[in-house]
């Protein structure tokens, strides 16, 4: 076992890790599981519905976190998109985010837990279709 003074102190330093190298898949040391939804389906230009959910370890909802979303294509040149997610039910937070143009995304997802601690998810979204 890690002493979770140890963790308080790699997160930050793993947050900024993940934000430069954006493509590595981020791991959970806090046992919260991610699942995602992202509509319309198939996924086209314009306003997306990305809808995430928060799990603990016991399979309660994560409540009260903060999540950013930060959207950017594959190819350089073109600068991220942003989205705030809003809590609409507990441990469901749904966020609208403005897939500008057609080609491959990925959207990475900042997440502050209501104690603080910081976690990072990478979701690919690949192929948004011109309208
Ligand atoms: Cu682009």
């Amino acid at each position: 076992m890690i002493p979770s003074s140890i963790l308080a102190v790699a997160a930050p330093l793993f947050l900024a890790f993940v934000v430069t190298a954006c493509n590595k898949p981020t791991e959970e040391s806090s046992g919260v599981t991610i699942e995602h939804e992202i509509t319309p389906h198939p996924v086209r230009v314009g306003p997306a519905t990305l809808t995430l959910r928060l799990a603990d370890a016991r399979r309660q909802p994560v409540t009260g976190a903060s999540i950013m979303l930060e959207g950017n294509m594959s190819h350089a040149g073109m600068s991220p998109v942003f989205a705030q997610a809003k809590e609409t039910e507990p441990g469901r937070y749904q966020a609208i985010v403005d897939l500008s143009m057609a080609g491959d995304w990925n959207i990475l997802t900042h997440i502050t837990l209501a104690g603080g601690q910081k976690l990072e998810r990478q979701l690919d979204v690949k192929g948004v279709r011109a309208n």
